[in-house]
């Protein structure tokens, strides 16, 4: 019996080792890499070579057409499915076409029946659903990070779905619809399938909670020190002014455009002057 608090399934499984002055990234916590995905790599905050933007830390997942990684935790592995299963990530919306972000489906290794497909569509602005029936959510920009957070729940009797939006400097969005009748086995992150180019993902982490959301990171906490204060305005400076070779270890994207500049440690000066 598993407990219905908030229960953690999979968390950041994006791994970050120091190597010498670097950082080495690995999926080695995901229990497929189907596809194989491009790996994660250290992102760089003013891109470095082979960097790329990432949300939080020093690693994230870089994904083209088809790259991405499982996560079988839900149900254990091998059998079961989870009745109650909610999930929060990070995409950087760099993809064009319509790309399939997140997958989960009704057995492990991406296989069975999809309970929840996210996709985002770059033609249209917005991100659509399917394995439920529930509207999209519009006004979706190309190139900014969201946060999307699901809840899927079709535990005794009943079918329901949510998905919460929230990224690119304050914009906001829901939805809420109906589930299938299929518990959740397996969830797989990157491009699963459809679009063109690549997308970043970044901060995954799934729970069985019916009640508490996961919620966000804390935007501007660039040194990770769970409150905001001028040390990470300065931290935001540091990592830009190093070309990535400083990365900060929490969030120092304040704008969440992708890029780490002087604009992101003047709006995270703000935010502390305007909490003073
Ligand atoms: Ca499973
Ligand atoms: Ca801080
Ligand atoms: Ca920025």
């Amino acid at each position: 019996m598993k407990s219905m608090t908030k229960n953690l399934m999979a968390a950041a499984l994006l791994m970050a080792l120091p190597v010498g002055a670097s950082f080495a990234c690995t999926t080695t916590a995901w229990n497929g890499n189907t596809g194989a995905a491009a790996g994660a790599e250290a992102g760089g905050p003013v891109p470095a070579t082979g960097g790329f933007a990432r949300y939080s830390g020093a690693c994230a997942l870089r994904t083209g057409t088809g790259e991405f990684v499982t996560d079988n935790t839900p149900g254990g592995t091998g059998a079961g499915t989870e009745a109650v299963y909610r999930a929060r990530f990070y995409v950087l919306t760099s993809s064009t076409g319509a790309a399939k972000v997140f997958s989960a489906t009704s057995q492990d290794g991406n296989a069975g029946t999809e309970a929840i497909g996210v996709t985002y569509d770059a033609g249209t602005g917005s991100f659509t659903f399917s394995g439920v029936t529930a509207p999209a959510v519009t006004g979706i920009t190309a190139s900014r990070w969201y946060s999307v957070e699901l809840f899927h729940n079709t535990a005794g009797g009943a079918a329901s779905f949510t998905a919460s939006v929230a990224g690119n400097n304050g914009f906001t969005g829901s939805s809420s619809g109906t589930a299938t009748a299929t518990g959740i086995a397996s969830a797989s992150l990157g491009m699963v399938s459809g679009g063109a180019g690549t997308l970043i993902v970044d901060e995954f982490e799934s729970t069985r909670s019916a009640d508490t959301a996961i919620g966000r990171l804390c935007i501007g906490d660039t040194n990770a020190s769970g409150t905001r204060n001028v040390a990470d305005a300065i931290a935001a400076r540091n990592e830009f002014l190093s070309a990535g070779a400083a990365p900060a270890g929490g969030q120092p994207d304040a704008n969440e455009n992708g890029t780490i500049n002087a604009q992101d440690s003047i709006l995270i000066s703000g935010i502390c002057s305007w909490l003073a």
